[in-house]
């Protein structure tokens, strides 16, 4: 079944139900669906053909859904940009998908306008469920960040499983504040929302400034988020808090490890056990804690249906199988290849964590094989860092290493090297600051002499861990 298809169970049956609310405006799924086929008429009639790459640089918005509902339909390949990016991270993404369309803020009037101009309806085309319907781009430890290709039918499997296992349903009022250029967002809220029927109110972000007045307003009965906005939440009047909780339903977190603590917080001040699931953007979700029974603290629960298991005896890593699994790595063969056990494509995926598993079934993550550090949700690959910093003419060599922040998860900090001369930190700050994204930009910068290597030269991390 290619996605569409399942749209249609509220794109087209609920057509005059509610569907949307953005910026004070309500929307049906009749409307959504109408929008999106002008969208791809629009795109229709300006050359794009299945299979063309649709970049987008573009902060939550209504046109963002409507860009990749029309991708869907044309069997298009959307591919959404972090907006935190800057140029040096942009320019890659572009030169490795190829677009041949790329939106930004700029592009959005003449793409509406010349959406206005078209017929709000559009003929189903006979797309297969292998369909490429996303390049979601994912930072390696090795090289440049790779595309991950998920197909119709991995979106369409994480969508109607997570609906059907946390029990979403029209009813719902759904409040998405994350990004959708994320596959948090985009493969599980998106694809829940339309799935289920509900309600959803989407935010241009998650601000904690207005986080109770917008719970308090719409009155969700369910939200998806990363850690960091969980810790922000605790920070909610007790009084407040306990309103808002009253309305809920189900609260998910995933994305980064959600702190043991943090959720005995949240239970006792919001009166709900927040659900910890498990997910990559190569594999969406993959492992979740159930939503009768007991949510384990510190644990990702039980592998989700239609999906295999293992730990490797010997490395501790998490493998698994199924139709989450990705279709491979846009244009990377020999990166595909090392992503799946023996090389063998569609077999064993490795995930890169290390997990254990409990006597009753429960998974826990204990860490990462990579040096991978996660701040707010966001993964951060030290070595682009490190390269970026090391071709500063003051800086011999820099580390860069994650140390943990009671609000982020994790915060990057650089241990640098400096040439003979001056070096002022403030100046490379600002210079991260022009290149990097916000959230890539090292917290704090700590001159050293040298940095601790191993009898190999290899850069011992945590003893820069231990010794910040
Ligand atoms: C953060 N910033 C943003 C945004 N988010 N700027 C614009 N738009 C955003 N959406 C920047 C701010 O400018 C600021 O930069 C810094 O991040 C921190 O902002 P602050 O207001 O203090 O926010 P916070 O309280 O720290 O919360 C940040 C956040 C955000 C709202 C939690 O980080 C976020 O939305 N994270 C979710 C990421 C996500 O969806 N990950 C899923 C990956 P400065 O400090 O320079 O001023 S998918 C995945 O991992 C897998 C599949 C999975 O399992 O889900
Ligand atoms: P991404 O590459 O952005 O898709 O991030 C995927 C990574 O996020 C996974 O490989 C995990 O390391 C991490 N992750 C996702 N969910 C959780 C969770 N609930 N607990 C710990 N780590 C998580």
């Amino acid at each position: 079944m290619n996605l569409r298809q399942l749209f249609d169970l509220s794109l087209v049956n609920r057509r005059s139900e509610t569907a949307l609310e953005w910026r004070g405006t309500e929307y049906t799924f009749g409307e959504i669906d109408a929008r999106s086929n002008r969208v791809a008429n629009a795109f229709r009639a300006s050359g794009l053909v299945q299979g063309d790459r649709v970049c987008v640089y573009l902060a939550n918005c209504i046109e963002l859904i409507d860009i990749y509902l029309a991708c869907v339909k044309l069997g298009l390949i959307f591919v959404p940009i972090n907006i935190l990016y800057r140029e040096r991270e942009l320019s890659h993404i572009l030169h490795d998908a190829e677009p041949a369309r790329y939106i930004t803020e700029a592009e959005l009037p003449a793409l509406i306008e010349a959406a206005e101009r078209q017929p709000d309806t559009l003929d189903a085309l006979p797309l297969e469920g292998d369909t490429p319907a996303a390049l979601v781009y994912t930072s390696g430890t090795t090289g440049a960040s790779k595309g991950a290709i998920i197909t119709h039918n991995n979106f369409g499997s994480n969508g109607v499983t997570l609906t059907g296992c946390w029990q979403i349903t029209d009813r719902d009022r759904f409040l998405l504040a994350l990004p959708l250029f994320h596959v948090h967002a985009l493969g599980n809220g998106l694809h829940c929302w339309l799935v289920s029927g509900c309600r959803m109110r989407l935010l241009e972000r998650f601000d904690h400034r207005t986080a109770a007045d917008t719970f308090l307003d719409f009155q969700p009965s369910l939200f998806f988020g990363v850690p960091t906005m969980y810790v922000r939440m605790l920070d909610i009047p007790s009084d407040m808090a306990r309103e808002i909780g009253q309305r809920m339903r189900l609260f998910v977190s995933g994305s980064a490890p959600l702190p043991a603590q943090v959720l005995e917080e949240f239970r006792e001040k919001f009166g709900h056990t927040i659900l910890e699931r498990y997910g990559m953007t190569e594999t969406m979700m993959n492992i979740s804690n159930p939503y009768a029974g007991e949510r384990r603290p510190g644990s990702v629960g039980f592998p989700l249906p239609g999906i295999s298991v293992r730990i490797d005896p010997e490395t501790g890593e998490l493998h698994l199988k199924g139709p989450n699994v990705f279709a491979g790595y846009w244009r990377r063969e020999e990166a595909t290849r090392d992503a799946f056990v023996n090389g063998q494509v569609g077999g064993w995926f490795k995930t890169g964590d290390i997990a254990t598993r409990s006597e009753d079934g429960y998974y826990t993550l204990c860490g990462r094989g990579s040096d991978l550090i996660i701040s707010a949700g966001f993964n951060i690959y030290p070595r682009e860092i490190e390269e970026f910093l090391s071709s500063q003419p003051e800086i011999a060599e820099a580390a860069v290493v994650g140390e943990s922040d009671r609000l982020r998860g994790e915060i990057p900090v650089a241990y640098i090297v400096v040439n003979n001369g001056p070096c002022d930190l403030a100046e490379i700050e600002g210079r991260c600051r022009e290149k990097l994204a916000s959230f890539k930009i090292p917290r704090r910068f700590e001159i050293v002499d040298k940095l601790p290597r191993n009898a190999l030269g290899k850069v011992q991390k945590h003893l820069l861990c231990t010794a910040s």
